[in-house]
């Protein structure tokens, strides 16, 4: 068992996130030799009886209803938040205060002012070796940590297009019943916010540049849907009674990066029989490259530069211990999981505190998405997308 110093951990959230995060800190240090060991001390929900049974589903020591008790112990170093969106400006920044390192889920806040709050608040606990970091996952994908590195070493040349979409189908039932994803106040936003962050933040990390210009369009299926019943375990059952849907089912927008390439993106829990179909292609001078989530552990690359008569996409399985994280779990050709990447950003970001970096995707990296949300929502608001043809 490892000799490091511990790194002990409250995660205030006990939900679909919660559960997958939980699953990183039992794992990430029986994989990875990391320099400080977590140890999962309090997990943090609203209802005493669940969040004890998830304590004890999930592998933490205690069970507390009260956050802001957790946050101020003297035994608390890391503060996971893994709540709904409207929630997190005032756990993260209070956490940060108290001198606590933060890891923060997507997307980081329900607005860009919140989240430029959180980011001020992360940039002035820094210079007290306070690190933070959002919690966008899919980074520490090895197939997309992979194309990255592709992509920053010059192997498809210039970046000129890229797209990105990022699908999945679970509201297509319109008798599902409400959750707190499509409440606008508990969420901020919906498809555009939960899962178009994902393919945003992607699409950057990948390309190392920024989403500067957009023009987009949302829309709403599903405008009414049963109130949630009993929540059993991560799912819930419909009550008789109707709530207003007040966000988003679909956003689709183009853009401009930084690098001066054009991008489109889409983002929809509606495609039916896609079910978590994140789909990358950034296509450069001299290559391109294709991610697929619903096929995590392949990446396809062409090489613009093999022998003529010979090009095309070549399909990399990503398990070779050359490739990012994967030396560390199983011998080539053993895939790795959706859950894979949580235990991935939870080596990064002990390895950050223990070595006082700054952990990427920073709380600046979160406003920077959060902006481009917000400006895809003026521009959907201005219906700025659509001209008519006749
Ligand atoms: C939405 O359905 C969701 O749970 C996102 O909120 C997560 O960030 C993503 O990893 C999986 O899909």
């Amino acid at each position: 068992m490892s000799t490091a110093q511990p790194l002990r951990v409250a995660m205030i959230g006990t939900g679909f996130m919660g559960a997958a995060h939980s699953q990183a800190f039992r794992v990430a240090h029986r994989f990875f030799d990391l320099p400080l060991t977590p140890v999962m001390s309090v997990i943090v929900g609203r209802d005493a009886a669940k969040t004890q049974a998830a304590a004890e589903k999930y592998g933490w020591n205690e069970a507390s209803t009260d956050w802001r008790a957790v946050i101020a112990r003297d035994d608390i170093d890391l503060v996971d938040v893994c709540t709904s969106g409207e929630t997190h400006a005032e756990i993260a920044i209070a956490a940060l205060k108290a001198g606590k390192h933060v890891l923060c889920e997507k997307p980081l806040a329900n607005t860009v002012d919140e989240a430029r709050e959180m980011a001020d608040a992360a940039r002035e606990a820094a210079e007290h070796g306070i690190r933070s970091m959002v919690g966008f996952s899919y980074r520490r994908v090895p197939a997309l940590t992979f194309a990255r590195d592709l992509v920053q070493s010059g192997r498809i040349g210039e970046v000129r297009q890229a797209r990105a979409a990022y699908l999945q189908d679970w509201l297509v039932d319109e008798n599902g019943p409400m959750t707190w994803r499509l409440d606008k106040k508990l969420a901020g936003s919906g498809s555009l916010g939960d899962i178009g962050a994902h393919a945003v933040d992607s699409v950057q990390f990948i390309t190392g540049q920024t989403v500067e210009q957009v023009s987009g369009h949302m829309t709403t299926f599903v405008k009414q849907r049963p109130l949630l019943g009993e929540t059993v375990g991560l799912s819930g059952t419909a009550s008789d009674e109707m709530g207003e849907v007040t966000v988003d089912d679909a956003a689709w927008f183009t853009g401009l990066l930084s690098g001066g390439a054009v991008v489109s993106f889409e983002a929809s829990r509606y495609a039916t029989g896609r079910k978590n179909g994140l789909k990358i292609e950034i296509f450069g001078s001299k290559g391109a490259i294709v991610f697929d989530l619903e096929k995590l552990n392949e990446l396809e690359f062409y090489d613009g530069t093999d022998a003529a008569g010979e090009q095309g996409f070549r399909r990399i399985f990503v398990t070779e211990p050359e490739h990012p994280y994967t030396a560390n779990w199983w011998p080539t050709g053993h895939g790795l999981g959706y859950e894979h990447a949580f235990s991935h950003q939870v080596r990064d970001l002990v390895f950050d505190i223990a070595e006082g970096r700054q952990p990427l995707p920073s709380f600046d990296d979160g406003l920077r998405v959060q902006q481009v949300l917000a400006a895809v929502e003026r521009s959907a608001g201005a219906n700025g997308v659509f001209t008519p043809v006749a």
